[in-house]
């Protein structure tokens, strides 16, 4: 095994603690670059191989971004996930869909004008600490907007200690400005709504090897590449997670991310006198005389319960489905705690 090679696709000790001797001795460790129906592409010292999955292993479970064990063209298994970003399955509501895996930084990106909204902000941030995944916000467009600084004041606000970077992404220096995030080991992935400059930004940092156009995200054509997901290498070192699922991802089962996002009103919460407080007239609220005392942002707690029954609904839908589906064979479903 190249060392140096494995390194440079983001192997580290503790992927390497999960292989058994025998793995070490008879199996190699790749990185998964495309998931197809039936095919799994990956990347290993050896350079890129194409692998049939195991009867044990279902392509629906591996992500784009996996490190996974295989042996003589065939994938065994998937590591421990540092990190993943999940969403609802599209249509029947039945599965939860992984999208990415063993992200280091998820770059937010919006633009300095009317596409910056605080709300779909924060629930990218929040999106982030669902995943287990450090954000960095990416402000574009600075060349044409009188007060920039103002955009990099309203995206600071939103969380203590937050990484906001401000960006002319089509004439500036797009490698330098995200040259902490972007270096050998380290794998990345753009978020954003449309015509921010995510493609912009993704050509830059590959030198255009990124797809530049929407891929359609479900196979409704019968094609063979089921996801456009692709992990692409960037000129610096590192890889970019391309994919067209990451433009929006609704929350659900994300109530462990908006606790973290959150944790100020969320401990805050604790000291209401009701246990089910909903923060609206009850006496003994403590995020009310909060507000009250100027200590937190009235908008900030409604975006917060916005997202809390957001999250409760969706998270509901799947837990009835799957509850559904293994009728019989299970128990219900467990339920979230709070509200
Ligand atoms: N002036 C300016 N234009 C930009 C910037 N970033 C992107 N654009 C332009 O905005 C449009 C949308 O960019 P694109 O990268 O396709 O956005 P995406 O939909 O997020 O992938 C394109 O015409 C880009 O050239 C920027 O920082 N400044
Ligand atoms: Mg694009």
């Amino acid at each position: 095994m190249t060392a140096g090679l494995l390194a440079s696709l983001g192997w580290a000790e503790d992927l390497a603690a999960q292989l058994s001797a025998e793995e070490v001795a008879t199996a190699s460790a790749l990185r998964v670059t495309a998931v197809h129906r039936a095919r799994i592409e990956a990347l290993g010292p050896e350079g890129a191989v194409d692998l049939i999955p195991a009867s044990t292993l279902s392509t629906s479970q591996v992500a784009v971004g996996d490190w996974l064990l295989a042996r003589d063209g065939v994938a065994l298994r998937v590591l421990d996930r540092r990190s993943l970003v999940a969403r609802k399955a599209a249509g029947t509501g039945v599965a939860r869909q992984v999208i990415a895996a063993n992200l280091d930084t998820l770059l937010i990106v919006s633009s300095c004008n009317a596409d910056f909204n605080a709300a779909r902000m924060e629930r990218f941030l929040v999106l982030a600490a669902s995943a287990g995944v450090e954000p960095v916000v990416v402000l574009t467009k600075v060349d044409t907007c009188p007060d920039p600084e103002s955009f990099r004041a309203e995206a600071a606000a939103l969380k203590r200690g937050l990484a906001v970077v401000l960006l002319d992404a089509k004439r500036g220096d797009v490698r330098a400005a995200l040259a902490p995030w972007c270096k050998p080991g380290r794998t990345v992935a753009l978020l954003g709504s449309s015509g921010v400059g995510k493609t912009t930004i993704a050509n830059a940092l590959t030198g255009g090897q990124a797809p530049v156009q929407d891929i359609r995200d479900d196979d409704a054509k019968g094609r063979h590449t089921t996801t456009g997901r692709c992990l692409v290498a960037m000129a610096q070192g590192g890889w970019l997670i391309d994919t067209p699922g990451m433009r929006e991802v609704q929350l659900s089962d994300a109530f462990d991310g908006i606790g973290l996002f959150f944790d100020d009103l969320t401990e805050l919460a604790l000291q209401c006198k009701f246990r089910n407080c909903t923060h609206q007239a009850e006496p003994g609220c403590a995020l009310r005389a909060a507000i009250a005392a100027g200590e937190i942002d009235a908008v900030r707690l409604d975006r917060w319960q916005k997202l809390l029954s957001e999250d409760q609904t969706n998270s509901d839908t799947l837990q009835t489905a799957l509850t559904r589906a293994a009728s019989g064979r299970r128990g219900p479903g467990k339920r979230k705690p709070g509200r």
